[in-house]
């Protein structure tokens, strides 16, 4: 056995509690390397037979773990326990396939005894169940399939508040960087039985405060509505039509950086250190200036830390306290007086974690059952213990399906591998809770990705709303719109037929009907997989008593026994459709 390969820590994505009462806890070993693991666990308190010390023991129950998911090094198993005193003791008692057995405590690791068990030596802890601590996952989110709108490019619902130069609506145009189109929120309104139709429950804007350019990511003022999108007004009709629908809003929270237009930057730039907002940035060495090159997005001599090499983008000093407060009343403010639902930060991964500890008392104390989302493009687990954010943007995992499925950077297996380490670095409510895109306003569009081969898209999209974790849709997807990096991915919105692919839009809606109907399944079951056939990329999955065989051979062979085999029927009706079958 590889006794150097099992690992277990307290507290941790290894042991917590799922729900009040139910604790979960993982082992990691070596792949193929172990027979069986017994976990033994029971109150710390519970001894018996204590009027002889000799004799006395632990009274403890055991359970053996299950082989949950596997990675391309590591195998875990994983037990769901409870104990009515809410506080527990527990052990691993480990059988490797070539019979060697041993006992992996706090302590360590030894070879097995009978006495240490009964003794409960060295035993691992959850000293008590603490709802408090627990991590909290809002049952909304569960249930809601996103919607995310570049709102410049969604729909021009008011011609009155058109920037300057503002260019013909044209969805066939590859816009330029510094391109208007018109987009604003009354558009959004216009539109919003549009998001009905196609049964998406929750909307996800990028930012809509007033800034400079066309992606609102150089804020101005956060706490004014873009003139060009419309006014608090319009903002406050379009949560409530939202809401109406039953559709919940997020809005994107730009806190690392804040635009160089702004009154905050403008000042340092006139007063430089005297300047009353001198310390609300990282300036390196006075004057705060840079020299632009012939990109003025990027420049790498500012004398002060910006977002990139962007030196329109300074970055905020979030650790002082005017700062802090500066941003909090933000966030607060948006939730109070305009009923947002969730926030995603943009760039969260470089602001300390110290203000988004507060940013999450500040949402929680402002409406319960708050989502935070942070955009992180790498693993999460700082982020993601309880106290800071609910998810991350999940391109980790989207990156894995892309490489697997489509530009096969990767064997299926290793995506499998791919997906399921990201699985194992979080509670299981946290994955329920992960926002799982396969293209977005910073990356090429999934059909351009699969060289506008429209069968691939729909399977890896279809896999996606297999997964843990809520899917979103990026505007104009559901129309089967192309386009390559930023700008690019932000083309009009099609609003006329000519422009629309139907075929997609109704395979859309089916999906997001599929993921509705079995939520619960696809949210709470446990993840199951095979790679049937590597070669042809025949993949057969399993999410509780829904199974899915995907083919995307070249050649697909979308009727081979395997599939007639697996194509049992769903309520009567053989759901056979682009390469996968999906069957109860
Ligand atoms: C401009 C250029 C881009 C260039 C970027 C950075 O258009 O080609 O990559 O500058 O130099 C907003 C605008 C962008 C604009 C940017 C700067 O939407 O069009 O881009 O401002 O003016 C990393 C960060 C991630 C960030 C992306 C852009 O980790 O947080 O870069 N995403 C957020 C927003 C953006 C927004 C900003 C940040 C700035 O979602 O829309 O950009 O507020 C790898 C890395 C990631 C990297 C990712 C994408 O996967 O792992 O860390 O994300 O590539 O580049
Ligand atoms: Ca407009």
């Amino acid at each position: 056995m590889n006794k150097a390969a099992l690992y277990h820590r307290p507290e941790s994505e290894f042991a917590y509690l799922y729900t009040k009462e139910l604790m979960h806890i993982r082992l990691r070993a070596d792949k193929d390397d172990i027979a069986t693991v017994e976990l033994v666990y029971g109150d710390p308190y519970m001894w018996k037979g204590v009027d002889n010390p000799d004799t006395q023991y632990w009274e403890s129950r055991s359970i053996e773990m299950k082989k949950m998911l596997s990675t391309n090094i590591s195998d875990f198993f994983e037990a769901e326990i409870t104990v009515p005193t809410k506080r527990v003791d527990y052990l691993f008692v480990v059988t490797g396939v070539d019979g060697e057995k041993v006992i992996y405590t706090d302590q360590g690791l030894l070879d097995y005894d009978k006495t240490l068990v009964t003794k409960k030596y060295g035993a691992f802890r959850l000293p008590y169940f603490h709802e408090t601590d627990r991590f909290h996952a809002p049952e909304w989110v569960k249930q809601t399939v996103w919607y995310q709108i570049f709102p410049e490019r969604f729909a021009n619902g008011d011609k009155s508040n058109d920037p300057e130069e503002t260019k013909e609506w044209n969805p066939t145009e590859t816009p330029e960087r510094q391109d208007f189109y018109g987009g604003d929120l009354q558009g959004v309104i216009n539109h919003l039985d549009h998001l009905t139709e196609l049964g998406v429950n929750g909307i996800y804007f990028t930012p809509v405060f007033q800034a400079f350019s066309n992606h609102k990511y150089d804020t101005e003022d956060y706490l004014d509505i873009d003139k060009h999108f419309g006014d608090k007004e319009i903002f406050k009709k379009l949560v409530d039509e939202a809401h109406k629908r039953g559709i919940k809003v997020m809005l994107d929270a730009v806190f690392n950086h804040i635009g160089d237009t702004s009154a905050q930057w403008q000042d340092v730039l006139k007063y430089q250190q005297d300047s009353k907002f001198a310390d609300w940035f990282h300036v390196n060495q006075w004057p705060a200036t840079y020299t632009p090159t012939d990109d003025f997005e990027n420049a790498e001599n500012a004398t002060y830390d910006t977002f990139a090499f962007t030196p329109h983008m300074p970055k905020l000093n979030t650790a002082n306290p005017e700062v802090e407060a500066y941003l909090l009343k933000v966030a607060d403010y948006w939730i109070r007086e305009f009923d947002i639902d969730a926030w995603r930060l943009d760039v969260a991964d470089e602001v300390d974690h110290t203000f988004w500890k507060k940013f999450r008392t500040t949402c929680d104390a402002a409406k319960k059952d708050f989502y935070i989302l942070g955009e992180v493009w790498h693993s999460a687990q700082p982020w993601l213990v309880g106290d800071e954010f609910t998810a991350v943007m999940n391109y980790a995992y989207t990156d894995a399906i892309k490489d697997g499925f489509i530009t096969k950077k990767i064997s299926l297996e290793q995506m499998a591998s791919n997906i399921n380490t990201q699985l194992t670095l979080y509670r299981k409510q946290v994955n329920q809770m992960m926002f799982n895109v396969l293209d977005s306003h910073d990356t090429p569009r999934i059909l351009t990705v699969a060289k506008n081969n429209k069968n691939l898209m729909k399977l890896v999209e279809t896999f996606t709303y297999l997964q843990p974790g809520v899917p979103c849709i990026y505007y104009g997807d559901e129309y089967a719109v192309t386009g390559g990096m930023d700008p690019e991915c932000r083309k009009c919105m099609p609003w006329e037929k000519e422009f629309q692919d139907e075929n997609m839009f109704e395979f859309f809606k089916g999906l997001v009907a599929f993921r509705h109907e079995y939520q619960e399944i696809l949210s709470d079951s446990d993840v199951e997989w095979k790679i049937v056939d590597n070669e042809n990329g025949i993949v057969k999955f399993k999410r509780g008593d829904l199974k899915a065989v995907f083919n995307i051979g070249e050649k697909p062979a979308y009727f081979s026994a395997e599939n007639i085999v697996f194509s049992n029927l769903i309520d009567g009706k053989n759901v056979l459709q682009y390469g996968f079958v999906i069957y109860k």
